[in-house]
């Protein structure tokens, strides 16, 4: 519990990956900075072009949507930027700021309702809970094969 009783949230650590469309527009920089601005830590990043295999493992939890085939065309389209991002609640708090999946329905102050107008190009991926993380860190950092 916090000073005044409120629960307080420890700290955790999340994944992002800048998608293709927005390292092409030059917004790696924006979009990192907002979440060092925020007070998370970088803990690890990397820039790679993800292979067809790798994306489909990274998002096999879509494998039987309709979208799956130009979810992982696009995601290996380009380079994309992955970063490890620690502190406090870090999954629900990245997610907030990242906002809507429909970019143009996204909130101004987020990420994607401030940088762009997509749906598979959205600017950006963010895990939504600590298992996704650990498999999709896995799935970025230590591809199979
Ligand atoms: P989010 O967690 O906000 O990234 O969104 P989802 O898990 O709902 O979707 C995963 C990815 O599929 C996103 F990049 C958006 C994309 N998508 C499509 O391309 N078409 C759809 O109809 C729905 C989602």
């Amino acid at each position: 519990m916090g000073e005044k009783g409120q629960a307080v949230s420890a700290p955790e650590e999340t994944l992002i990956v800048v998608k293709p469309d927005a390292v092409k527009r030059g917004l790696v920089g924006e979009i990192v900075g907002r979440f060092e601005a925020k007070g998370f830590a970088i803990k690890r990043m990397q820039m790679t072009t993800m292979s067809r295999a790798q994306a489909e493992d990274f998002y096999s939890v879509h494998r039987d949507k309709p979208f799956f085939g130009e979810l992982v065309s696009f995601i290996t389209s380009g380079p994309v930027v992955g970063v490890v991002l620690s502190g406090r609640d870090a999954a629900a708090t990245v997610r907030r700021m990242v906002g809507a999946t429909k970019s143009w329905e996204a909130s101004p102050g987020t990420i994607r309702g401030d940088l762009g107008l997509g749906l598979t190009d959205n600017t950006i991926h963010a895990s939504d809970s600590q298992d996704s993380f650990q498999k999709e860190q896995r799935a970025f950092f230590n591809p199979a094969g």
